[in-house]
């Protein structure tokens, strides 16, 4: 992959010529991370709904969060009387880089600004952000300024949500500061008048991204209304300017964009531009949802596999954490993170810089297939390796090459290649290490 040359141009044609950069590609696992007001009532029904998406769903009397909001707060309250709860009064920047870090995570997104429209960082357009209000800090130059000084090889992004569900500007669903099930006005703390929503509001806040923390990531969300060209013209160029290579999704509402971004979803086979999975540790939220039980989390091993899957067939996976209004990162979290973080150590060869195969395994082996340039094949099974593994796919090897099981310490694994079937000899001792997944290595040079 190349990346085009600036100046970039706000036209199509100009943006058009960018693509992901190679950082982005190799980069294969980032961290996703939904933190706001919604992490205060931090409730959702759960493996249904987003919890991020509590306000919207709190004004919908057929909502089972409208029930919830009742109950736990009283029908009176509104959204907004959260702002003071969300503190971040125990909010260590340090530790949450250190720790996407120790997950062997090479890039992290964070909320700038979800549907709701609070702004976890310094804007000059409104008020509502945190540094005016909540926690009276800038959460945003926190991390990245943490993650400059302590992690610099791990990339920072923002996420961005191009529209609000209840700024007094925003044209979105045509209902502005009002609740769309019951007509009722919504309160929207923060507001400064504004004329146009995206060129007095909207794009402002984008260039407030661009200027004042030099995102690596731009990841937009909604697609309307669209920011301008210009923006993502300006994206590119500042970025060219500060000597960093810079990536957006496609939810910008502009024709280019540089991947792809399935939600709570993988792609069944490869697919060859470039993509990236995103989903919640939780069951189905992205936001922290407190009524989610430990064990209805993500498993390390299902989040080591899905990974696995993701970029054998050319993906990045985004996997999210909901940290709480506190800043604290719930242990469950924690836990996943550092244990996938072990694997990659011992296995992120396969992973990191290597490419997809042009070929699959058999559906049903359980088998995945990754390539790192003139070094190495690799051959991941997602199920623990028995007397053998039977590879039914071409693979490139050739005889005198080695096989070796990545964390295994042991000789050279026996080998035969019959009919176009690799078969390989898998000793007691090797089919009971490792964890997860266990990775074959064929050695090319
Ligand atoms: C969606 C949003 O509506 C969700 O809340 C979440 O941010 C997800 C990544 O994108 O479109």
């Amino acid at each position: 992959l190349h990346v085009g040359i600036p100046p970039y141009e706000a036209t199509d044609a100009s943006l058009g010529q960018h693509q992901a950069p190679d950082w982005f590609d190799n980069a294969k696992f980032g961290i996703f991370i939904h933190w706001g007001l919604y992490s205060v009532p931090a409730w959702a029904p759960v493996g249904q709904e987003y919890a991020e998406w509590y306000w919207q769903h709190m004004n919908d009397p057929n909502d089972p969060t409208y029930a919830h909001h009742a109950q736990t707060y009283g029908e009176e309250t509104d959204y907004d009387s959260f702002i003071p709860q969300f503190t971040a009064a125990k909010f260590d920047p340090e530790a949450w880089v250190r720790l996407f870090q120790d997950a062997g995570a090479k890039y992290f997104v964070l909320t700038a600004k979800h549907h709701e429209g609070f702004s976890l960082f310094d804007t000059a357009v409104t008020d509502r952000d945190s540094v005016a209000m909540g926690p009276h800090r800038d959460l945003v130059d926190a991390l990245f300024k943490a993650d400059r000084e302590y992690t610099p090889d791990v990339h920072p992004g923002l996420y961005y949500s191009l529209p609000e569900w209840y700024n007094p500007a925003d044209p979105w669903m045509g209902h502005g500061p009002q609740n769309p099930y019951t007509g009722q006005p919504v309160p929207y703390i923060g507001y400064k008048p504004v004329g146009d929503y995206v060129t007095d509001y909207q794009a402002p806040q984008m260039e407030e991204l661009i200027h004042q923390y030099s995102p690596d990531v731009m990841w937009c969300d909604i697609g309307t209304p669209a920011a301008p060209r210009s923006v993502f013209a300006d994206f590119l160029n500042h970025a060219a300017q500060q000597g960093d290579q810079v990536t957006y999704d496609d939810r910008c509402g502009i024709p280019t964009h540089d991947y792809t971004t399935p939600e709570y979803a993988k792609y069944g086979d490869t697919v060859v531009a470039k993509w990236e999975a995103s989903r919640g540790l939780d069951p189905r939220s992205y936001g922290y949802n407190a009524a989610t039980p430990d064990d209805a989390y993500m498993t390390a091993e299902e989040a080591v596999q899905d990974l696995v899957d993701i970029v054998s067939k050319n993906g990045n996976f985004l996997l999210d954490i909901g940290p709480r209004a506190d800043g604290t990162i719930p242990e469950v979290m924690q836990d996943r993170l550092r244990r996938i973080g072990a694997w990659l150590k011992v296995n992120g060869e396969s992973v990191y810089n290597t490419s997809y195969w042009s070929r699959q395994a058999s559906a049903g082996d359980d088998i995945r297939f990754t390539v790192a340039q003139n070094k190495a094949f690799y051959i991941t099974s997602l199920k623990r390796p028995g007397d053998q593994v039977v590879v039914n796919a071409p693979v490139p090897i050739q005889a005198g090459q080695q096989i070796s099981l990545l964390g295994y310490d042991g000789e050279p694994l026996h080998w035969t290649m019959e009919d176009g079937t690799l078969k390989i000899d898998v000793p007691a001792a090797a089919q009971s290490s490792g964890q997860y997944a266990w990775v074959f290595k064929v050695k090319w040079s």
